[in-house]
């Protein structure tokens, strides 16, 4: 196996004050070589569908997932046919997570009540759904019905009227029975087989078949990414965030399980070999200990190959206490950070830049990727920093309103009228004056 490197190491274990402000930087890049090769055919593809619609579907559809379709709408029947193959557990995991993420987005319904600014001037915010909305739940590497739910509930909660949800076709023209078990849940009609670039494109330009959306969420490979941002600027169509592999930044301490840290570590790295997991942790017996556990723990994961490489693709760092350690992770703002230490809540504080937050030793990761209630579309590449996870928000548009009574314009004229004057311009002043009298 010349070439192949079969260790399961990571890159390095770093000191953390060793690092110059200028090696942090460069540990902070997740993907130094993400390149720029795949924009053309995205392009290509983009304009296809939008030149030939359904019938350029087709044909991708065909050359990359290697499935002829005759038709790419999946009914209401097709849908509930095909999740009623699933078992009973099965079932009630998919419910329980179902019922925690619907409780936590719905939470997230409080109106904003009514403001005088002055006597007689009001103004308030009233939230709206947005109309359309686009779901694009990936089926490639993974099949991934908890995105599904992620999605699909606060689209629901908000009271988004159209949903269109796509998915690419599996080997025999259809769909996982996970995801038609979800749908039926959710109450969604049709899903459309439909998958890469050419999703997205449907659903910025619309097809025969694929109604057009205004915002388009979900993750997905590099093809997908792509085409979000090349849609969401050269079309109408917003998208949810700029989406990069999944990552997670465990700090622990001596009051760590090291074996806990090891299968947090995995199970990020299971998700693709771009996928980072990195480790700062107080103490040298913390990681000694800890890449043991890992070692043992992966040679039994299915996805050992995939894992492996992330971890190659993933480092250490020995802080010399917890305020270093958060210090880091303020800087690398993960997209999942784990606090492995009994004293979580004095941190919580110091959390700065981070997408979702995992406290104490009994809180994987895990748990908020399926079943607790938050949501596990979050934003990566450090964009944590200025980004936040999808929940119930990024469904809707919040609208201004204001009313101004006689008093308003007695109280507020003179002020408006002399910064109109002020700006030289002199209409604006007169919408005022002629209402002041
Ligand atoms: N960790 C992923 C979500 C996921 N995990 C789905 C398992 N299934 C990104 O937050
Ligand atoms: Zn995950």
């Amino acid at each position: 196996t010349q070439g192949v490197n079969n260790t399961i190491d990571f890159k390095d274990i770093y000191v953390y004050s060793d690092l110059t402000t200028i090696d942090i930087a460069n540990l902070v890049i997740r993907n130094p070589d993400a390149d720029n090769s795949i924009s053309s055919s995205v392009e290509t593809i983009i304009a296809d569908v939008k030149h030939r619609g359904d019938q350029a579907l087709l044909e991708l559809s065909e050359r990359f997932d290697g499935v002829k379709l005759t038709d790419i709408k999946l009914g209401k029947d097709d849908i509930a046919t095909i999740a009623s193959s699933i078992s009973e557990d099965e079932k009630n995991a998919i419910d329980i997570a179902y019922r925690n993420i619907w409780k936590f987005h719905e939470s997230q319904l409080h109106a904003e009540g009514k403001v005088e600014t002055m006597p007689g001037v009001t103004c308030w915010r009233e939230v709206r759904a947005i109309e359309k909305v686009g779901l694009y739940i990936p089926g490639g590497s993974a099949v991934l019905p908890s995105t599904f739910l992620m999605l699909g509930i606060p689209a629901k909660i908000a009271g988004c009227s159209e949903i269109v949800v796509c998915s690419p076709p599996q080997k025999g023209g259809l769909i996982n029975c996970y995801l038609a078990y979800v749908a039926s849940l959710l109450g969604i009609e049709a899903i459309y087989l439909c998958g890469g670039a050419q999703a997205v494109a449907a659903m910025a330009y619309g097809s025969e078949s694929i109604p057009k959306v205004d915002k388009i969420f979900g993750p997905g490979n590099q093809y997908v990414t792509r085409a979000k941002t090349i849609i969401q600027s050269t079309s109408l169509t917003a998208i949810d965030m700029p989406a990069g592999p999944s990552e997670v930044l465990v700090i622990a301490d001596e009051t760590c399980n090291p074996a806990y840290v090891a299968a947090d570590l995995l199970a990020q790295a299971e998700h693709g070999a771009d996928s980072q997991a990195v480790l700062v942790a107080t103490s040298d017996v913390v990681i000694k200990r800890s890449i043991e556990e890992l070692k043992k723990q992966i040679e039994v994961l299915p996805r050992k190959d995939i894992a492996a490489k992330a971890i190659r693709n993933s480092y250490v760092i020995l802080a010399k206490d917890i305020e270093e350690a958060m210090e880091f992770s303020n800087v690398y703002a993960p997209e999942h950070l784990i606090l492995a230490t009994d004293h979580w809540d004095k941190l919580i504080p110091k959390v700065n830049n981070a997408g979702s937050v995992f406290l104490g030793n009994l809180t994987p990761e895990s748990a908020g990727d399926y079943a607790s209630g938050t949501n596990h579309t979050l934003p990566t590449s450090a964009y944590a920093r200025s980004y936040s996870g999808v929940s119930l928000d990024s469904f809707v548009k919040k609208i201004t309103f204001q009313h101004l009574s006689a008093e308003g314009i007695r109280n507020i004229g003179t002020a408006v009228e002399t910064l109109a004057e002020l700006e030289g311009l002199h209409a604006h002043k007169n919408a005022m004056t002629l209402r002041k009298g």
